[in-house]
């Protein structure tokens, strides 16, 4: 069974895997949504040559077959992308798969893909990406550590350093984020904060 670490950074660019593996995060999902052809690719490469460097596992957000043709360790899928990707390509590769789940209907789909992890969000209001869901609350995020067992559970959405360990207690095994890491003044010197607050 894979054990996540609790910090799971989520950054757009090779530069920012550079700097936020280079602060001590062992796990980072690279969420591009604007590059394209060679140019994503490049950036694929960029970012798992930096999260190699430094010994952290690369998520990749989205592009599957990349990921394949790239060597990244793991992919991470929503329900949508779930209507095209080839899990069984995702797994003869050896890559690991998270995916995000909202709801009850959502959860069952994404644990009859046996995942490597399950993602819950958003538990707060975030400013990142527009949701047709409501904030989950911390609560909903014991009930989703019941129904998923042993495997581990990634709480996500309006996430920062004092809602945290809020979110481990309540079940979570890893807490991912954007804007509490990317937009901090001080990215590097944040990330090391979460580390060790979360140790
Ligand atoms: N999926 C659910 S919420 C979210 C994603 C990608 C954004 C999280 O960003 P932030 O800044 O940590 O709220
Ligand atoms: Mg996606």
């Amino acid at each position: 069974m894979t054990t996540l670490p609790r910090l799971y950074p989520i950054v757009e660019t090779a530069a920012w895997v550079e700097r936020i593996a280079g602060a001590g995060a062992t796990l980072i999902q690279l969420r591009n949504k604007t590059l394209q052809n060679e140019d994503l690719r490049g950036e694929v490469r960029a970012a798992l040559a930096a999260a190699k460097k430094y010994g952290c596992a690369l998520v990749l957000n989205d592009y599957w077959q990349l990921a394949i043709e790239e060597g990244a360790p793991w992919v991470h899928l929503g329900q949508e992308d779930l209507d095209t990707a080839d899990l069984s390509a995702i797994r003869k590769a050896g890559i690991k798969l998270g995916l995000s789940t909202h709801d009850e209907p959502e959860l069952e789909r994404a644990l009859a893909c046996a995942p490597d992890y399950v993602a819950l969000g958003p538990v707060y209001p975030t400013t990142l990406k527009a949701m047709r869901f409501a904030p989950q609350g911390l609560e909903r995020i014991g009930e989703w550590k019941t129904r998923v067992g042993n495997l581990p559970l990634v709480a996500i959405g309006g996430i920062t350093l004092e809602r945290a360990p809020l979110c481990l207690a309540a079940g979570a095994d890893s807490v991912s984020m954007v804007s509490e890491i990317t937009a901090n003044p001080d990215p590097e010197g944040r990330t090391k904060a979460l580390i060790s607050t979360l140790r």
